[in-house]
């Protein structure tokens, strides 16, 4: 009886292990583990805004921090006022080597779209998002620069 526990007891032990090896998590050169960066970005006729309202552009930079996972939300922006609030937008997040990833289309009855990504995976240190249709204002949605830092 004894041996029974024993042996159901490592048993347990294993599966623990397996289980932490399994968990996702990005660690940096010491082992560190980062937690991820949930970013928030507005995206309306206007511009890229964050959460706050303040928009990104030329001299706003989106920074994140190397190794760290980034989950970048774009939102549906546009006021119910607006023109535009019937448009519909669609971000491609691109970097300098050309790998991209795009968000599904934007518009009221889908207001969120998520794109993922490890900051400076391959040596990618500069990211640019925009905007792929040809939207109501498409002109204010072609510079969200997101910097490596
Ligand atoms: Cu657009």
């Amino acid at each position: 009886m004894k041996g029974i526990m024993k042996r159901f007891a490592t048993g347990l032990t294993t599966l623990a292990f397996a289980a932490a090896l399994a968990a996702p998590a990005v660690s940096d050169a010491n082992g560190h583990e980062k937690a991820p960066l949930d970013i928030k970005v507005r995206v309306s006729e206007k511009g890229f805004f964050d959460e706050k309202g303040k928009p990104y552009g030329g001299k706003r930079l989106l920074q994140v921090p190397k190794d760290t996972m980034v989950n970048i939300t774009f939102v549906f922006g546009e006021d119910l006022t607006s023109l535009a609030a019937g448009d519909t937008h669609q971000i491609t997040v691109r970097a300098e080597d050309g790998w991209k990833q795009e968000t599904s289309p934007l518009w009221m009855m889908n207001r969120e779209s998520t794109v993922s990504f490890l900051a400076g995976e391959k040596g990618r240190m500069q990211y640019r998002a925009y905007c792929i249709l040809d939207c109501i204002g498409m002109e204010h949605l072609t510079n969200l620069f997101i910097q490596v830092v």
